[in-house]
């Protein structure tokens, strides 16, 4: 049976999406896994265009489905803000995770809270062949001013979930698989990966 690439070069998303796809029959491999080493240029300027764009470059290089997500965090504050450059968004050169929570909170700080916010995960899925479909999940919540937890990755530790009371990073990873714009995408585009691994 043909296996479904992981197409992210993000390790927090491939832990997740490990877990994620874990029961659901599909065989999935990472990129590590079949050494490949891709590097995508993210210049769309929506999440689709993104996702197609990463799904695409890998499924070609590969020969195998392949699966991309393209995330952000949007604040409501911020005028959807950091959004689609949530992974650049630090005027540190070399920024790592904690630089960019740092940025979003200095740049929230005069702004009245609460701060709302969300994140959105765009599934691009791609056949070697050209074929893509998509699927689409939202989380919604409030940045905090300060970090609580250890788990998951990027804006988690600032971003609470209301309702719970907790920040994403204070979730076991089964726990945000219930509930993250990623396990929801995810769930969305398991009829296409069904349909695509049928034949
Ligand atoms: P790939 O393109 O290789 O998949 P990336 O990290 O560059 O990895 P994106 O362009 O989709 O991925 O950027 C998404 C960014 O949004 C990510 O780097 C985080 O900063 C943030 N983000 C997305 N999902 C998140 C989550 O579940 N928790 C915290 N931050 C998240």
């Amino acid at each position: 049976m043909n296996k479904l690439l992981i197409a992210t070069n993000n390790q927090g998303k491939i832990a997740e999406f490990q877990e994620l796809l874990a029961g659901s029959g599909i065989e999935f491999v990472t990129p590590a896994q079949i050494n490949l080493q891709l590097e995508v240029e993210e210049d769309g300027s929506t999440y689709q265009e993104n996702a197609a764009k990463k799904a695409v470059a890998f499924a070609q290089a590969s020969g195998l489905i392949s699966l991309a997500d393209d995330s952000g965090l949007e604040v409501n504050a911020l005028d959807g803000a950091p959004g689609l450059y949530s992974a650049r968004y630090s005027p540190k050169p070399g920024a790592k995770d904690a630089d960019r929570r740092a940025f979003l909170l200095a740049n929230l700080k005069d702004k009245p809270r609460p701060w709302t916010a969300h994140f959105h995960a765009t599934i691009a899925v791609a056949m070697p062949g050209g074929e893509i479909e998509f699927a689409e999940g939202n989380c919604y919540g409030e940045i905090i001013p300060e970090e609580r937890g250890t788990g998951g990755f990027g804006y988690d530790p600032v971003f609470l979930l209301t309702d719970m009371g907790k920040t994403m990073a204070e979730l076991g990873m089964e726990e945000k698989n219930k509930i993250s714009h990623r396990a929801r995408a995810a769930l969305a585009a398991m009829p296409i990966l069904k349909a695509m691994f049928k034949n």
